[in-house]
């Protein structure tokens, strides 16, 4: 006798369930308005998604993913960034990492390389083999690819500035491995739009920066097919605090000034489009993260189609992503393993192509060997032991997903509009508007933050009284820049010098004319140019760009309008400015190459936001640079902004300056990425006071009112 099985009753009508709901919880308000202005609901169903089709993976619009079989075919490319120190130790990593389970390569430079200088110059002793690897000419390049195959590993290199003669390197690094430049795989991310926007590596003003873009575009599609030549990368704007909408339309909207260039140029839209790639922040924001891929690929399937191109790949936005760098914190460091799966975990969900999963020591250092075991295994543990990769898009049909995506789509759209009928990304980029929007929005974040209204678990809720110290990564620059000198001057000694000339001479010809550069410094890589030369042979024709900060005001102070803590600086900031006869002044100062200016930002909005006089100093200066402004503007206060490790020679050196010039009553206070084991070594070179990554700027202001002679209760009276 078969066991009937009953109807399910029929579901009750949603505003019966929406009774239901606010009775359980008395009335109160369920929606979450996310940063991009989201009103996230409750409950999905299917009346969300009315209208909307997805449809199948491998197919038009790409929605639910560019292949058919998605990671049940091939898993996505486990590819950590790394570079540090010399070619010889990040090869040595290199080679450990691929022996455990890593399957691409990702090339971290130092800044000094970005910036288009040698080892040897003078502007970068702070930053040689900081943040990445140093990298002076091909014979660095073939050392650090040393016994690694370039026909057979795909090997992605994060250069924007002094990416002609880092391609360059590459390519001949290759055919001295015997490759023919054919078969070689990989990507160079080459976008210079956000750099002017949000990373800051570049070298050369606007119009010839984009110059050299199409001529990578020209010459990699002719020469170089299975090589990707242009990585249009979001992830820096997320880090620098744009909303996911933000960087979602701004990216793409780069991605299609990218396209008009090229077409501009004389390309055809198809002969390179389908070796365009994209790479995104995927932050804690998991539903909306996942959401934001899906989105991603849409909008660019829309874009192409309406720039003309005919073929399928043309239109199929294949990108990288690395988990978010910012959502990571320096107390309780151990929590950064559970986000960092987790956002993995939503990377995955969204489909993408290649991942980098972050270290836990992140918020502080590079990863040590211990720290990007785990990082790497992340992602190992997931694609091996989870059974997730077997099904495509297993999230798609998701009513919340679903409804997500297709709200991204029109959001960013809008902004796309926008942008295009402001004439392009190159003239919002000029005109600076994107970058605002941005630094609003990290303002607005800033302070959500430090009033406790967005939880961080270890920073702003459940901190330890008693950190876990961590064992991280120290590298000793001058070690390195000194191996580097010494190879720059023995590569000098053999080489044929009037051969080098006369490539160099060609290339810089080139410049003011119309040939392919990357093709021209292709020669000068084989004559043994090095990437300084090759740098200014192209600088004495475009010049180099430089951008005066332009703090957002407003938005943090404005958070606090009417809060207790606030009020009692205010009056702080004006008791000094009664004692000094002026406002008091504050120089906040980037100096080195490191041009991560969110810090800087943040710390110049906000205390302008209280009544200090703010001099937002230049990027790249020199601490002698920084000192001399410091003098000129007559400060009271430096603040130093260091987020590229070079924070141990360069705030001394400062200080030093500032002595030399009878100055030693100015203040030197220092903040950003620099680790509790170099305290002690600033305290003792004259650093008045230290701000970590998580740092409440709240706090930080009462303690630099207190370093100008204004005596505040300490924060915890105060704040809380
Ligand atoms: C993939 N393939 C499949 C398949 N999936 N074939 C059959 N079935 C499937 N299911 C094929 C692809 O078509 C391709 O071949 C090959 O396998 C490789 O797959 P891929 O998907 O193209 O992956 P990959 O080679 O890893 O390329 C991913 C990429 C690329 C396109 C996104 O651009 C990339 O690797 N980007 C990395 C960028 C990066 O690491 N950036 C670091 C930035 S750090 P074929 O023949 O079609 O090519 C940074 C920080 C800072 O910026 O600021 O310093
Ligand atoms: N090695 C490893 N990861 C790096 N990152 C930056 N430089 C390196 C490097 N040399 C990562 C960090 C940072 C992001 C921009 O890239 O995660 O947040």
């Amino acid at each position: 006798m078969p066991t009937e099985v009953a109807a399910p009753p029929p579901a009750p009508a949603l505003d019966t369930w929406a009774k239901a709901a606010a009775k359980e919880v008395k009335g109160k308000d369920l929606t979450w308005a996310t940063p991009e202005g989201i009103d996230v609901k409750p409950l999905y169903t299917a009346e969300d998604v009315e209208g909307w089709e997805p449809g199948l993976p491998g197919f038009a619009p790409f929605t639910r993913g560019v292949r058919a079989s998605m990671y049940a075919g091939r898993p996505w490319t486990i590819r950590q960034y790394a570079g540090f120190s010399t070619a010889e130790a990040s090869n040595a990593f290199y080679h450990r990492n691929l022996k455990a389970g890593q399957k691409g390569l990702s090339v971290a430079f130092d800044l000094a390389t970005h910036r288009g200088y040698d080892s040897d110059h003078p502007r970068v002793t702070g930053d040689v083999g900081k943040a990445g690897v140093a990298i002076d000419s091909v014979e660095d390049m073939k050392i650090l690819f040393d016994g690694i195959p370039l026909d057979q590993m795909s090997v992605s290199m994060t250069m924007n500035g002094a990416v002609i003669p880092i391609l360059a390197f590459f390519i001949v690094a290759g055919e001295e491995q015997g490759v023919d430049r054919r078969l070689l795989d990989g990507t160079i991310q080459n976008d210079i739009l956000k750099e002017f926007m949000v990373r800051n590596t570049y070298i050369y003003p606007p119009e010839p920066s984009m110059r050299i873009i199409s001529d990578i575009f020209g010459y990699t599609s002719r020469e170089m097919p299975k090589f990707n030549s242009i990585s249009i990368s979001g992830y820096h704007m997320q880090e620098a605090g744009a909303t996911q909408v933000q960087e979602l339309a701004f990216t793409i909207a780069d991605g299609m000034e990218y396209v008009k260039y090229g077409v501009a140029s004389g390309l055809d839209i198809d002969k390179f489009a389908g070796r365009l790639s994209f790479f995104f922040a995927i932050g804690m924001n998991f539903f909306m993260e996942i959401a934001k891929l899906r989105a991603a690929r849409v909008l660019w399937h829309r874009v192409m189609t309406n720039l003309g191109a005919r073929d399928e790949r043309s239109k199929m936005l294949r990108t990288h992503c690395q988990t978010s760098g910012v959502s990571l914190t320096e107390q309780d460091p151990y929590n950064n393993v559970m986000r960092t799966t987790i956002e993995a975990m939503a990377a995955m969900l969204g489909g993408t192509q290649s991942l980098h999963t972050n270290a836990l020591d992140e918020a502080i250092a590079l990863p040590t060997d211990f720290s990007a075991r785990i990082a790497r295994n992340t992602q190992l543990v997931i694609q091996e032991e989870t059974g997730m990769t077997n099904v495509v898009d297993p999230l798609g049909g998701s009513y919340y997903v679903e409804a997500l995506t297709k709200d991204l789509v029109d959001r960013a759209w809008a902004i796309i509009e926008r942008v295009e009928a402001e004439g392009g990304m190159a003239k919002a980029v000029a005109a600076g508007w994107p970058k605002a929007m941005i630094e609003e929005a990290s303002a607005a974040r800033a302070a959500r933050v430090d009033r406790g209204e967005d939880v961080i678990v270890g920073v702003n809720k459940y901190r330890k009284e008693n950190e876990d110290g961590l064992e991280i990564l120290d590298v000793d620059n001058h070690a390195v820049r000194e191996a580097q000198v010494r190879r720059i001057n023995e590569m000098k000694a053999k080489r044929d010098e009037a051969a080098c000339r006369a490539a160099l001479d060609a290339l810089r010809e080139g410049a003011r004319g119309q040939g392919n550069l990357l093709e021209l410094a292709v020669d000068c890589a084989r004559a043994r140019a090095t990437l300084g030369e090759i740098s200014s042979a192209m600088e004495d024709v475009f010049g180099r760009f430089g951008t005066q900060p332009t703090p957002v005001k407003g938005i943090y102070g404005g958070a606090y309008d009417g809060d207790a803590a606030w009020t009692r600086l205010e009056e702080g900031v004006a008791a000094t400015e009664r004692r000094l006869g002026r406002k008091p002044r504050m120089l906040v100062a980037k100096m080195g190459q490191d041009g991560h200016d969110r810090g800087a930002n943040l710390v110049s909005s906000m205390f302008g936001d209280l009544g200090f006089e703010i001099v937002p100093g230049p990027l790249f200066q020199t601490p002698k640079e920084a000192s001399e402004l410091a003098l000129a503007k007559d400060v009271d206060v430096v603040g130093a902004s260091s987020l590229a490790a070079g924070h141990k020679t360069l705030i001394p050196e400062l200080i030093g300056h500032l002595r030399d010039a009878g100055r030693a009553d100015i203040k030197v206070i220092a903040g950003g990425v620099i680790p509790a084991q170099d305290y002690q070594a600033l305290r003792d070179a004259g650093v008045q006071a230290i701000f970590g990554p998580g740092t409440n700027l709240i706090t930080a202001a009462q303690e630099v009112l207190r370093l100008l002679g204004h005596n505040m209760p300490p924060m915890s009276e105060a704040a809380e």
